[in-house]
């Protein structure tokens, strides 16, 4: 008895330590996890291109538009959708340039929440408001006189460059006659027959897609409109809709990939997706996930802010980030109407393609950091033995700081790309590296540590 009662008390106290420690030190950063064979190929590639392309392209004030300035259902359609014609759009360009900046898949939206279908679909209820059309790039608009198949062609050039291929599908649907535009961004079903229609038709044009197109990643969104347990006309999607939806999607495409969002924040679908956002080590999810950022404050095309790109620098050093931490990284552009890509995109694009053409090595494939917490001045990502150290401040005396990777011995540092080796010190757990006078590369100057 007395024996065991010390046991408990060694065991009380143990854990008290660690929860004690847990609280100041950040824990562990993303544990490797492992995936299943069919997203090896997301895992490993990191990085991809998201595209929001729609009838919203047109208007050239984001794809919120219908819902943050009311426009009716209506007027949307006779006065936007009736106008897109993307006789521009150029599929060959845009998989050159995803392929150029080292982006491994595609994604675009197929039906983004203004309920337009971006491909010829037979699905008889997504109709215009006069229930005579079909609500799509086809049916409804100047450019289907042309018989072209933009999604179509995009997975051609996708094919052709070597890239995956995805596509996005909102749940939520502005134009559906099931719903009508309620709250901000969210729709009100209009019975629960309709709801019951809706997805049954939902689930009709997702096997057009699978049919058409064979996507290899299926990006859901527009779910938050969800309840726990019993549907209501407001709150009209379930968890149980979620996981049935998850369900047959892999059972009409058994490789396909999909993400969290058939109903968010339930641990479903097979990779979660921060918004906007990067977790900060220690809050990172155990399971794979991938950060979907624009490179504005929207991600259909928004005239308005097409001078306010974030810098090229940040989205590497993003990049960086989000594969130490084990993630991948989706990066969003917003097309203009005539389906030219912005000049800031592909400004931004050339600018990665450039520094990736040199670091990419630190970026596939990579492993998440093996330290806690971050240096002051950047980050790493590791494969195998090598740590690559990003470094975004370059130090000021020549003079690099970094921790030791555990008690391994150094073999060699270089900076990415250069043969020269560079001189170092190890004291302990600290190595300080002898580094040029000035950054070699201002954005994330990697460099490549290699440990025995
Ligand atoms: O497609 C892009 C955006 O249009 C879409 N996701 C990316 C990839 C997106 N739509 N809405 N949002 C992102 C923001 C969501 C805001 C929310 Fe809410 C806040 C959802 C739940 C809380 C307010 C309340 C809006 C809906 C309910």
């Amino acid at each position: 008895m007395k024996k065991l009662g010390k046991k408990l008390m060694a065991g009380i106290l143990a854990a008290a330590i660690i929860l004690a420690s847990a609280a100041s030190v950040p824990v562990q950063t993303a544990k490797a996890y492992t995936v299943p064979s069919n997203m090896k190929w997301w895992a490993d590639g990191k990085f991809g291109m998201f595209i929001h392309f729609g009838a919203y392209s047109q208007y050239g004030q984001g794809e919120w538009a219908m819902s943050e300035q009311e426009i009716s259902k209506k007027k949307y359609q006779t006065e936007i959708a009736a106008k897109f014609n993307p006789t521009a759009f150029n599929a060959g360009e845009i998989a050159k340039y995803a392929k150029k900046a080292g982006m491994k898949y595609v994604v675009i939206t197929a039906k983004h929440h203004e309920g337009f279908s971006m491909w010829d679909t037979k699905v008889e209820s997504f109709k215009d408001y006069t229930g005579k059309k079909s609500f799509s790039l086809q049916g409804f608009t100047p450019f289907g006189s042309t018989g072209r198949d933009v999604l179509k062609e995009l997975k051609d050039a996708c094919n052709k460059e070597g890239l995956k291929f995805g596509l996005y599908y909102s749940i939520v649907d502005w134009n559906h006659s099931s719903q009508t535009l309620g709250g901000t961004l969210s729709s009100k079903m209009t019975s629960m027959d309709a709801r019951t229609n809706y997805i049954k038709d939902m689930k009709a044009q997702l096997q057009e897609l699978v049919s058409l197109y064979d996507p290899a990643v299926m990006w859901f969104d527009g779910d938050w409109s969800y309840s726990k347990k019993k549907p209501t006309l407001e709150k009209w999607w379930t968890k149980a809709d979620g996981q049935d939806l998850y369900k047959y999607m892999k059972s009409i495409s058994p490789k396909i990939i999909v993400n969290e969002r058939v109903c968010r924040s339930f641990g479903l679908g097979d990779f979660e997706c921060p918004e906007r956002s990067i977790p900060e080590k220690g809050s990172v999810p155990k399971r794979a996930w991938e950060t979907c950022q624009s490179m504005n404050d929207a991600w259909g095309y928004k005239k308005s802010s097409e001078k306010s790109y974030v810098s090229t620098g940040s989205i590497i050093r993003d990049l960086a980030l989000v594969a130490s931490e084990g993630g991948n990284y989706l990066l969003n552009i917003g097309p203009k109407g005539n389906g030219q890509m912005t000049a800031g995109s592909k400004k931004i694009l050339n600018g990665v393609s450039k520094w990736m053409k040199k670091n990419c090595v630190s970026i596939y494939g990579v492993s998440a950091s093996p330290f806690k917490k971050d240096p002051s001045w950047g980050t790493y990502t590791r494969k195998g033995k090598t740590l690559y150290a990003h470094v975004y401040r370059w130090p000021k005396k020549g003079k690099l700081v970094m921790k030791r990777y555990g008690k391994k011995k150094i073999k060699n540092i270089t900076v990415m790309g250069k043969s020269k080796k560079l001189k170092y010190t190890v004291k302990g757990s600290k190595v300080t590296v002898n580094v040029p006078k000035n950054a070699p590369d201002k954005k994330d100057t990697v460099l490549v540590v290699k440990y025995r």
